[in-house]
């Protein structure tokens, strides 16, 4: 792995996913209702954890106004979306699934970006003229829980380049760069051609990074593609599909992995890959 470029920093990335996120909160930022009794109870409840911790580890001052530091700076680097996402948002996805049916779900994590060019299948993501990285042909279909194909199928996807980055985070990607809505066939079928992400760093020059060095954990992902798989009717599943053997899979910094999530690409004897994937959702 070389890069010809200058690493994009924590800050360039934390601070475009927190654009991002509000972006993606359009409106909805002037405030949600939600009523006082389920504020009082989920925010009781959670600085009672807090509370609980300081007393069994008997945080000491110092350790308390570090911490009202360390938040601070998550703030201020712009990195909330990318430390809730990594630390936080498996649980809540753990929380959702229990009410799902069909293909696993996982977290959508920080690097969404909505708007995408629509291609029809078969489709090449878009990618520079030099992408490196194993070619990767992904097909499959999309069916409802009762197995009938679904016409109108839309997966929208995203994921890191051969080096790990994202492009619309990573200032020295192209715009939309390997990210499309790949629109499926009237059986649902489709077929994308694309290469295989690397594994995923969380940045270490940031705050998050700075976490995970201070408490000696890894900062990597496995490789993964991110999807959302849409069709008239039926409720839209986010998801991300690893790569059996890629390393990380069994230590996710995110927690986000699952068995079922698992993709096995064979090669097809010439250096590129190939594997197909269903997906199942449910009606809306
Ligand atoms: C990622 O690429 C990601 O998918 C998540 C969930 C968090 C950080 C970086
Ligand atoms: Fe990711």
């Amino acid at each position: 792995m070389t890069a010809t470029h200058d690493s994009p920093t924590a800050a360039g990335s934390g601070d475009s996913a927190t654009k991002a996120f509000r972006a993606s909160r359009g409106s909805a930022s002037a405030g949600p209702t939600v009523s006082q009794e389920r504020v009082s109870e989920v925010v009781t409840d959670l600085l009672a954890g807090i509370h609980s911790t300081i007393r069994s580890k008997k945080v000491t001052y110092d350790e308390f106004q570090a911490a009202k530091q360390y938040l601070i700076d998550v703030g201020e680097g712009g990195e909330w979306p990318l430390f809730l996402d990594v630390f936080v948002e498996h649980v809540v996805e753990d929380v959702a699934a229990e009410a799902q049916d069909g293909t696993k779900g996982s977290i959508l994590g920080p690097y969404y970006l909505p708007g995408q060019v629509r291609i029809d299948t078969p489709a090449t993501l878009p990618k520079r003229p030099d992408e490196q990285g194993t070619a990767l042909l992904f097909a499959g279909q999309v069916r409802d829980t009762a197995g009938n194909p679904l016409p109108g199928a839309e997966l929208d996807i995203w994921q890191a380049d051969d080096e790990g980055y994202y492009s619309g985070f990573a200032p020295h990607l192209p715009d939309g760069n390997l990210r499309g809505v790949v629109v499926a066939d009237a059986e649902g079928k489709f077929e994308i051609h694309t290469i295989e992400p690397a594994a995923y760093q969380i940045p270490t020059d940031g705050p998050t990074g700075a976490l995970i060095e201070a408490a000696g954990w890894h900062p990597w992902r496995p490789a993964h593609l991110h999807l959302m798989v849409r069709a008239p009717e039926h409720r839209t599943i986010t998801t991300q599909l690893y790569f059996r053997g890629g390393e990380w899979l069994d230590s996710d910094v995110a927690s986000a992995t699952k068995s079922e999530l698992i993709l096995d690409p064979v090669d097809n004897g010439d250096g590129t890959h190939s594997v197909t994937y269903d997906f199942t959702l449910e009606p809306a």
